[in-house]
């Protein structure tokens, strides 16, 4: 249990981010975006890559939109969904926004070398016919800054922007945990 005192600071870091649930006496401390453990993007050697044309236009269905309600007094938080192509092979989700949002990023979850996880902010996730495109607690997520506070049990409309399939509508339903039962890793 060496490493315990890392996991903890890594919980703090979470929770300054896309975690708020867990620790609620440190929460308003953490929450502060601008002092969490943020780490640069990593170059993506691939984040250019050409998506291989098929001549197939995709089309992309998003299911399980969901936000997390705002911590008290905060206007960051984060974002999830599913995304699966219904037709063609590849396409790439680009950017969201969100009605009502100052801007949203796309982060993810990772290990950084002393074993703490970080945030760190992504570029353009691609979608393939090989399997569901996941933004999920503990792993990508969309970051929303500067949005009036949403509780649970409001809907936010959004965007998805992908770079073939265009302009994806998707209502975000406000709620704590993950729709379908599925509980954060
Ligand atoms: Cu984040």
């Amino acid at each position: 249990m060496k490493h315990y005192a890392l996991i903890a600071a890594a919980g703090l870091a979470l929770t300054a981010c896309s975690e708020p649930a867990e620790d609620t006496a440190t929460r308003d401390s953490a929450m502060d975006h601008g002092g969490m453990d943020l780490a640069a993007p990593a170059e993506t050697a691939d984040a250019a890559a050409p998506l291989p044309d098929d001549g197939i236009a995709p089309v992309v269905e998003i299911s399980d939109a969901w936000i997390r309600p705002h911590p008290q007094g905060r206007d960051v938080t984060a974002a999830y969904f599913t995304a699966t192509l219904a037709q063609g092979h590849a396409d790439r989700l680009i950017e969201a926004r969100m009605d009502g949002a100052g801007h949203i990023e796309l982060h993810t979850h990772t290990m950084n070398d002393e074993g703490m996880m970080q945030m760190r902010q992504v570029g353009p996730q691609d979608i393939t016919d090989a399997g569901a495109l996941a933004f999920a607690p503990g792993g990508l997520h969309l970051m929303v800054f500067g949005m009036d506070p949403v509780a649970e049990g409001d809907e936010v409309t959004g965007t998805l922007v992908f770079e073939r399939a265009g302009e994806v509508a998707v209502t975000f339903q406000a709620r704590n945990t993950a729709p379908g039962g599925h509980s954060g890793h």
